[in-house]
């Protein structure tokens, strides 16, 4: 089958612009109160009581898309699922879902980072035939509100076809001031409840101290690579056993290895509803 084409053409023209996209109103109402609901479960539960695969370590619950089925199906949502079977050139594999609640507790910033700097040089970013492809892709699905000000993701738009390497704190002189402005040419992306963030991981990011101390940020991290792709998860289940025995056979073959000449039954179908 060949690769057919899903991204509208002011999708195409911001992702290859500025290295990622941000789709307001992903969810449905029930899929956000849904979603929401089962975070707070999970935030509630005493460690010895989160779901067997799933720890709590910093402000992440590793595996936790896993924790229940309405965030293990944002894996293969409406929204994004066809932007990452065409960014794979239709060989997709999802290889790491946490869930992150970020609060202001948590003092200093993510540094700007990317795949790619240094000797990396197996992460890919690439246009050819009119057609973008990226072998590294995150997708953030959002279940709080994030304003102005607020802290959070901060990109450098454009920075995943940067031919140079980026000189040490030419955006951060001063880090540890976390009321210094931001630099201009990056961009705090305020995503609200429900919508979803697409980057390639080509793109230089990192995270503002979050500042409000009466509510956090609330999202899910979802790793995608070529099916093919190899790197510590190689060859071998992308999660750990007690995970993978509670996953959906739909996710279990998203989560699947392949090789590269071989297209995996799950990218035929355009909407994936988990059994
Ligand atoms: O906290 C965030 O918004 C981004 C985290 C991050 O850099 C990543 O998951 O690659
Ligand atoms: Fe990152």
């Amino acid at each position: 089958m060949g690769i057919q084409y899903f991204m509208t053409p002011k999708q195409k023209y911001l992702f290859d612009l500025r290295g990622y996209l941000h789709l307001e109103n992903a969810l449905t109402a029930q899929e956000l109160s849904d979603t929401q609901k089962a975070i707070e479960r999970l935030v509630q539960s005493p460690p010895d009581e989160l779901p067997p695969g799933i720890g709590h370590g910093g402000e992440g619950f590793s595996n936790g898309f896993s924790a229940d089925k309405s965030l293990e199906a944002l894996t293969l949502h409406p929204v994004t699922w066809p932007i990452i079977k065409e960014l794979t050139a239709n060989k997709p594999r999802f290889n790491r879902g946490s869930l992150v609640v970020n609060t202001h507790h948590r003092r200093e910033m993510t540094p700007l980072h990317c795949a790619g700097e240094g000797f990396r040089w197996t992460r890919r970013y690439d246009v050819k035939n009119r057609q973008i492809f990226t072998n590294d892709i995150v997708v953030f699905f959002y279940f709080t509100d994030v304003y102005p000000g607020d802290g959070g993701l901060v990109v450098l738009p454009g920075s995943h076809k940067r031919a140079f390497e980026r000189p040490g704190n030419l955006f951060f002189p001063n880090p540890e001031n976390p009321d210094a402005a931001l630099h201009p040419a990056l961009v705090n992306v305020t995503p609200k409840a429900g919508d979803v963030v697409i980057i390639t991981e080509m793109l230089t990011h990192g995270v503002l101290v979050w500042k409000p101390q009466n509510r956090d940020r609330r999202f899910l991290i979802l790793r995608y690579k070529t099916h093919f792709f190899q790197d510590e998860r190689g060859l071998r289940d992308a999660f750990p056993p007690e995970v993978m025995a509670r996953l959906s056979p739909e996710t279990k073959a998203l989560a699947a290895y392949a090789e590269p000449w071989e297209e995996k039954d799950i990218v035929k179908h355009d909407g994936v509803t988990l059994t």
